[in-house]
C-alpha cells in the first residue's frame, strides 16, 4: 500500500446520472420476459462483485431461481475470487467464477444450471419433466460478458459481440445443444449508483465509454485503486521503478512511451488515459480485483428501491 498517494475523495465529485432510455425499455422487456424463464443468471465482472450487481435484477426476480456468475476471472485476482464465491455461497447464492474462453469453465456452467433448475423444480413439488427446453435469462450490466458467454454456448453463433457497451440492443433465445435455450439480454445500469467512486468503478471495468466516465479521472482513479492493492503493479510497462506519484506523472510516463505526443511536446493526457485504461483491461499492469467482501465501505450494499424503475422516478 502506498500511503505517500494523498487520497482524493472521489464520493464527492458529482456524478453524471448516465440511464439511457434504452436500458430503461430493456429492463421493462426482461421483466416481462421473466415469466417465461425457469432461471436468470447474473453476471458480474470478477474484479468488482459488488458493485458490478444490478439490485434492481434482485428485486424483481419474481420468485425465480437465480444463479450468479463472475465473469472474466482471468481478469481478477484468483484468491480474492475465491474470496467472494465463499462469500456470495455463505449468502446463500448459487455461483462460480468463469471465463468465458476456458472451455472447462463453460461445460461447468451449464451442468451447474441444469442441476439448479432440477433442484428448484424439485423444491417446488414438480415431478413430470419439462415437455421444453429450459429457459434461461443471462442478464447484467453492460460489458460483463453476457453475448460472449451466449456466444460459447450456442450450437451455433448468434450474439453479437463488441468491447463497448451497449452492442446487445435486442433481446433474443439461443439454443444450445443440449435442451437449453438462453436468452441474451442487453446490459441494463440502474438510476441511481451509490457514489462517484461506484460509477468510476463501472468506468474502469467498461461498463460505460471512458469518454462519458472521463478517461482522466478514470486514470487518477485507477491509480487510486492500484495503490490500494498488495500486489504490486507492473509500473516497470511504462519505464517507471515506482508507483507514479500523482495522476499526472502517471499520464505523462504512459504519454512519453507510446508516443503519444502533442505539437509543442506536451504529452497528450485524454489519448494517454485511453491508452492507460486499454493496458489495466489488457492485463498489462497486472490482475487486480478491485473490491474485497465484508467490507461495507468499499462496496455497495443493496439498496432498496422499486423494482424496475418507472419512467416517472428517474425524469430528476
Ligand atoms: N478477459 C475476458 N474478456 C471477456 C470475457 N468475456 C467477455 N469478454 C470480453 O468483454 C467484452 C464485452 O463482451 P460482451 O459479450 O459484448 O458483453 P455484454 O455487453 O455483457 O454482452 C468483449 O470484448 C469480450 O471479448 C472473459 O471471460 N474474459
Ligand atoms: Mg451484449
Amino acid at each position: 500500500m502506498d500511503e505517500t498517494l494523498t487520497t482524493p475523495d472521489f464520493s464527492r465529485l458529482p456524478m453524471t446520472g448516465w440511464f439511457p432510455g434504452h436500458m430503461l425499455k430493456a429492463g421493462r422487456r426482461m421483466h416481462e420476459l421473466l415469466r417465461l424463464v425457469d432461471l436468470v443468471v447474473e453476471l458480474l465482472d470478477a474484479r468488482i462483485p459488488a458493485s458490478s450487481r444490478n439490485p434492481a435484477f434482485r428485486q424483481s426476480l419474481l420468485g425465480k431461481p437465480h444463479f450468479l456468475v463472475l465473469n472474466k476471472s482471468d481478469l481478477a485476482d484468483p484468491e480474492a475470487t475465491r474470496g467472494w464465491c465463499q462469500w456470495f455461497a455463505a449468502h446463500g447464492e448459487r455461483v462460480l467464477a468463469v471465463a468465458t474462453q476456458n472451455a472447462g469453465d463453460m461445460a461447468q456452467l451449464q451442468g451447474a444450471w441444469q442441476e439448479a433448475v432440477a433442484a428448484e423444480r424439485q423444491l417446488r413439488g414438480s415431478t413430470r419433466a419439462l415437455n421444453r427446453p429450459v429457459r434461461i435469462m443471462i442478464a447484467g450490466i453492460p460489458n460483463v460478458g453476457k453475448s460472449t458467454l451466449v456466444n460459447r454456448l450456442a450450437a451455433s453463433r448468434k450474439a453479437v459481440v463488441g468491447p463497448k457497451p451497449g452492442v446487445t440492443r435486442q433481446t433474443q433465445w439461443v439454443p444450445l445443444q443440449g435442451g437449453m435455450e438462453l436468452l441474451d439480454t442487453p446490459g441494463v445500469l440502474w438510476p441511481r449508483l451509490r457514489n462517484k467512486a461506484h460509477e468510476l468503478k463501472l468506468g474502469l471495468i467498461g461498463s460505460m465509454a471512458d469518454e462519458l466516465a472521463g478517461p482522466e479521472l478514470l486514470a487518477e482513479f485507477l491509480l487510486y485503486q492500484l495503490a490500494q492493492q498488495s500486489r504490486p503493479t507492473r509500473w516497470d510497462v511504462y519505464g517507471l521503478a515506482t508507483a507514479p506519484a500523482s495522476a499526472a506523472d502517471l499520464l505523462e510516463a504512459v504519454g512519453r512511451r507510446r508516443g503519444l505526443i502533442l505539437p509543442g511536446d506536451k504529452v497528450d493526457t485524454f489519448r494517454s488515459a485511453i491508452a492507460l485504461m486499454k493496458d489495466f483491461r489488457d492485463l498489462r499492469l497486472g490482475r487486480f480485483t478491485l473490491e474485497v467482501p465484508d467490507d461495507p465501505g468499499r462496496h455497495p450494499q443493496p439498496q432498496s428501491q422499486p423494482a424496475m424503475e418507472t419512467e416517472e422516478s428517474t425524469r430528476s
